[in-house]
């Protein structure tokens, strides 16, 4: 039996959610997941009978969702459309497995941007949530109702608590892979100036594939639980503007400005993980550093435009 992987086809086209079968899918954007070997199928996490059908015609014994509405700005200007889709959507999933064989493993895709205005730093598990966004409510329902699952019906269901994770294959409106792609246009001539919001910003991020092996993880232990997966380490929103510059030789004040209408209504200003509970009972750890982070996605980002730029 192979797991299903739930995954929107990208942060802003809500309805339309991508599933596939093992193995797990590392992106949704510029690649190819049937060129992985999985297969796809589609459902819509506002539709529960698709849901269901989709259970059916599987029968996984794992389902991490990963669908949502996930981009914060978004959720500013659609708040009842986030609601349904990234909360109320973790019900009807959990509903449909419940219904169709309430053996199936159950991951949420859970977020540090629940803890928001955060209550004590660095942030755990037992860590109150203050979410400052509608994303970071809906996300606060989602984790709930799956810890409600579990406690209901005894179904093995986990929420990883998952900080900023990042990779060369991140959507272009996230501030990391805006600023890679930018700093790659801006070397090779083809961008001139990188506008941003709030440089203040403090988050602490990851590599997406050590936190995908700590997702695995959560559903291979003899009992369901909730993890915080994070690095510990935090930077602003600047450092990881200068990094990126520096990676390629420039100096990003000759290149970046603040651009107000970027500023969110209510942004979390800092965010910071303690993962001691995955390292102690997962014994997972994070194994890329934030400026190896960097560097592979201005890396991957030159490439990328010099592709293009050869035709
Ligand atoms: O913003 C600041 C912005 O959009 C990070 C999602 O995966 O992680 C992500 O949420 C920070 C914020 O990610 C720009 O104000 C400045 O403070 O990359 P982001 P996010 O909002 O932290 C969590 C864990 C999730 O669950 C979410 O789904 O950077 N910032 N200037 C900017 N952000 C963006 N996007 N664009 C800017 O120009």
């Amino acid at each position: 039996m192979a797991p299903i992987w739930l995954s929107s086809c990208s942060s802003k086209t809500t309805r339309c959610t991508a599933w596939c079968a093992a193995p797990a899918p590392r992106a949704s954007s510029g690649w190819s997941i049937s060129a992985l070997g999985c297969i796809l199928h589609q459902a819509d996490l506002l539709d529960q009978l698709s849901i269901v059908t989709l259970l059916n015609a599987v029968r996984p014994h794992e389902v991490y969702n990963l669908a949502a509405q996930s981009f914060v700005p978004t959720s500013f200007s659609q708040p009842l459309l986030t609601a349904e889709f990234t909360g109320l959507g973790v019900t009807r999933v959990l509903e449909a497995i419940r219904l169709v064989d309430p053996k199936i493993r159950f991951y949420q895709a859970s977020s540090s941007e629940m803890f928001g205005r955060v209550q004590e730093e660095p942030q755990n598990e037992s860590t109150p949530f203050w979410p400052r966004s509608p994303y970071g409510v809906a996300k606060a329902y989602g984790h709930w109702i799956t810890v409600n699952y579990r406690e209901s019906y005894g179904m093995f269901t986990c929420s990883g608590i998952l900080f900023n994770h990042e990779s060369p294959l991140r959507g272009k409106e996230f501030v990391t892979r805006k600023v890679s792609d930018a700093v790659a246009r801006i070397k090779l001539g083809q961008q001139s100036r990188l506008q941003l919001g709030n440089l203040d910003a403090q988050r602490d991020w990851g590599f997406a594939g050590d936190y995908v092996e700590a997702m695995w993880l959560m559903l291979q232990q003899d009992a369901p639980e909730d993890y915080v997966i994070a690095t510990g380490i935090k930077h602003s929103v600047r450092e990881l503007v200068d990094t990126a510059f520096r990676h390629v030789g420039l100096d990003w004040q000759d290149y970046v400005d603040v651009d107000q209408s970027l500023m969110r209504p209510a942004d979390v200003s800092t965010l910071c993980g303690d993962a001691s509970k995955a390292r102690m009972r997962l014994g997972w750890t994070p194994k890329m550093s934030f400026a190896e982070l960097v560097a592979i996605m201005v890396d991957a980002d030159l490439e990328r435009v010099a592709r293009a730029m050869r035709g």
